[in-house]
């Protein structure tokens, strides 16, 4: 048997970028907040966390592919939250949001990791969000983690 590449959790040496909306800002400042306690107790210096806001979902996509594309970052981290209660176009924002995301990761080579939640309700997101399902942001950012040192390790 060849290579098996099974990602490590050591303190990052790259720098990492996270891209999170404005929109339900009640609900995406404590998905930031989860990203960035995740990258720091696995030994981030925060200075290398750099954060950029764009208006809403829909934008994340181009502003997570402008950093990927930079060569700047390690890794990219989208957080977000849409919300069907209070978005008739929901399916529109989800879906362009998902493939936009997936595509600048893909064209990019960088991982870019999609940390949106996509909740029916207000209540659904803010249990992501630090209450009783966890953090969504925190685990965003494991999977950065995860996806940068299987790929070093599969280029190196
Ligand atoms: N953007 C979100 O991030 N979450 C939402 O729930 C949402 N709603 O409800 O509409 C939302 N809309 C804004 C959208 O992402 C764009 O910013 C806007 O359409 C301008 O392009």
């Amino acid at each position: 048997m060849g290579a098996v590449y099974l990602g490590t959790y050591e303190p990052p040496k790259w720098r990492v970028l996270i891209v999170a909306s404005r929109f339900n800002e009640l609900v995406v400042d404590p998905l930031v907040e989860g990203a960035k306690r995740c990258l720091v107790r696995h030994g981030m210096d925060e200075a290398n966390i750099d954060l950029a806001y764009a208006p809403g979902a829909a934008e994340l996509p181009l502003l997570a592919k402008v950093g990927a594309k930079s060569g700047r970052y390690g890794a990219i981290i989208c957080l977000g939250a849409v919300i069907r209660g209070a978005t008739s176009h929901y399916d529109v924002v989800v879906s362009s949001m998902a493939s936009g995301i997936l595509n600048a990761s893909l064209e990019s080579e960088v991982p870019v990791i999609m940390g949106v939640l996509t909740t029916d309700s207000i209540e659904q997101a803010l249990e992501r969000a630090g209450t009783k399902a966890g953090n969504k942001g925190f685990d965003a950012a494991m999977a950065a983690l995860e996806m940068r040192s299987v790929m070093d390790q599969i280029q190196s």
